[in-house]
C-alpha cells in the first residue's frame, strides 16, 4: 500500500502544474503572418474533417460488432453486391477531397507566389551559422550563437545555463525586417545541406549548396522571432539558431542607416589600409 502511494505521489509530481501547460502545446503555433494563419487554418480544416470521418467509420464499426455480435444470434446476409452502395462509397470520398483540395491548392499558391516583395534578403547557409545579404540595400553580415550560450554549451557540465536568456536560441546579428513588409528569402548554402526555419512564420526551406530556394513571409507584429537551422548539417547542427526582429518601419529605416553607416566606414578603413600598403610598396620600388 505504502509503495502504490509512493508510486502515486511519483506520478502527480510529474504531471505538469498548470503553470507549465504552455510548454505543453501540442499543436503547430498560428503564427504571427499571413502564411502562418492560413497554414494553421487549412492544418485545423483538415484535422477537423479527419475527426469527423473517424468518429463516423469507427463509430459504425463499433455499433456493428456491438449490436450484430454472433452471441445475440446475428445472420449474415446473402447480397453480394449492391451498385448503389458502391456509388454512394465512390461518391463522398471523391466530394471530400475536392472540398479539401481547394483551399489546400489556395494556400500552396500563396506560399509560392514570391511577386511584390519590398525587401529582398539573400540567406547562406554555412557551418555553422547563417548570412545574410540584404540585395535592395547593400548589406551584408554573418550570424552566430551569441557568446554566453556558446561558451555554456561548449563548458558543458557545471553550468547552470537556466541563468543564459535564450540559451542556444540567441545570435549575435538577428535578421531585421520591417513589419508589414513582404520580405522575399533567397535561400542557398556554402558547404552542406541546411534548412531556414522560423515555427512563428509558419515557413521552413531548405538552403542548398549550388541552388537557389525561394520563401516569403510578412509578419503582421513588431517582435523577435525565433528558429534554428532544421537539418541535420554537422557536429554542430544545434548550434545555428535563427533570429528575426521584426521592427517597426522607422525604426527599420534607423537599423538600415546604422548599418549602412558601419559599411561605409568599413569601405573607408579598407581604403586606408590599402592606400597605406600602396604607399609602401610605391616606397619599396
Ligand atoms: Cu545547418
Amino acid at each position: 500500500m505504502a509503495k502504490t502511494l509512493k508510486y502515486a505521489a511519483g506520478l502527480a509530481a510529474c504531471l505538469p502544474g498548470s503553470a507549465a501547460f504552455a510548454a505543453w502545446d501540442l499543436n503547430m503555433p498560428v503564427g504571427v503572418t499571413e502564411l502562418s494563419r492560413q497554414i494553421y487554418g487549412l492544418h485545423m480544416l483538415i484535422l477537423w474533417v479527419c475527426v469527423i470521418i473517424a468518429v463516423l467509420v469507427f463509430g459504425a464499426i463499433i455499433y456493428s460488432i456491438v449490436k450484430f455480435r454472433h452471441s445475440k444470434g446475428a445472420v449474415a446476409a446473402t447480397f453480394d453486391h449492391s451498385t448503389k452502395v458502391e456509388v454512394v462509397w465512390t461518391v463522398i470520398p471523391i466530394a471530400i477531397l475536392v472540398g479539401m483540395a481547394i483551399p489546400a491548392a489556395e494556400t500552396l499558391i500563396n506560399i509560392e507566389d514570391t511577386r511584390d516583395s519590398d525587401l529582398t534578403v539573400k540567406v547562406t547557409g554555412y557551418q555553422w551559422k547563417w548570412h545574410y545579404e540584404y540585395l535592395d540595400h547593400d548589406i551584408s553580415f554573418f550570424s552566430t550563437m551569441d557568446r554566453d550560450s556558446d561558451r555554456a554549451r561548449q563548458l558543458r557540465a557545471g553550468v547552470d545555463v537556466r541563468g543564459i536568456d535564450n540559451y542556444l536560441l540567441e545570435v549575435d546579428n538577428p535578421m531585421v525586417v520591417p513589419v508589414g513588409a513582404k520580405v522575399r528569402v533567397l535561400l542557398t548554402a556554402n558547404d552542406v545541406i541546411h534548412s531556414w526555419w522560423v515555427p512563428e512564420f509558419g515557413m521552413k526551406k531548405d538552403a542548398i549548396p549550388g541552388f537557389i530556394n525561394e520563401m516569403w513571409f510578412r509578419a503582421d507584429e513588431p517582435g523577435t522571432y525565433r528558429g534554428q537551422c532544421a537539418e541535420l548539417c554537422g557536429r554542430d547542427h544545434a548550434y545555428m539558431p535563427v533570429v528575426v526582429k521584426v521592427l517597426p518601419r522607422e525604426e527599420y529605416e534607423a537599423w538600415l542607416r546604422e548599418q549602412q553607416g558601419e559599411g561605409a566606414a568599413q569601405a573607408a578603413a579598407s581604403d586606408v589600409t590599402s592606400d597605406a600598403a600602396a604607399q609602401i610598396v610605391a616606397k619599396a620600388e
